[in-house]
């Protein structure tokens, strides 16, 4: 089946340099289909919702400041195995330690400024979770693509 879908955004770091088109092309290189995407202005609410894992900790505060320090652009994409498989194209979270030929590894260079999030493959339901937070039901859009008969066996 390929039919699992996961929640990817674009932090404003990625934005602001530029990185939306790079991000998108990649996923749509890979084989995945996206189903919903927006442009937004992430509040201080839905900050604190979404990275409700990290309250607490001594990165908390500056990355509710960063997330919502600018636009960012938030997707859902479906594919084989999505989640996991988005996670190993992003890379270790810290830029430096992520492999050349990630997203991360490829842009990033800072911790806190890492381009983009995916929901994590080791916390099950957290993709589900994080759609739901992000987009109404009738913001993904149901469609075949016909690439897919290239792409899956
Ligand atoms: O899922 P992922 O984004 O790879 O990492 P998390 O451990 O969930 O942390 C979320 C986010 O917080 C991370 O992308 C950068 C930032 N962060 C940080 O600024 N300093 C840390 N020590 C750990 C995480
Ligand atoms: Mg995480």
């Amino acid at each position: 089946h390929h039919d699992e879908r996961t929640f990817v955004m674009v932090k404003p770091d990625g934005v602001q340099r530029g990185l939306i088109g790079d991000v998108v092309s990649r996923l749509e290189d890979k084989g995945l289909k996206m189903v919903g995407g927006k442009f937004m202005q992430i509040s201080e609410e839905l900050a604190h919702e979404h990275y409700g894992e990290h309250e607490g900790k001594p990165f908390f505060d500056g990355l509710v400041e960063f997330i919502t320090s600018g636009p960012v652009f938030a997707m859902v994409w479906e594919g084989a195995d999505a989640t996991r498989q988005v996670r190993r194209m992003m890379g270790a979270t810290d830029p430096q330690e992520a492999a050349p030929g990630t997203i991360r590894g490829d842009y990033g260079n800072d911790l806190g400024q890492n381009i983009i999030h995916g929901s994590d493959h080791e916390d099950p339901g957290a993709n589900e979770r994080e759609i739901e937070l992000f987009f109404d039901e009738d913001e993904l859009v149901d469609y075949e693509l016909d690439a897919a008969t290239w792409v899956y066996e």
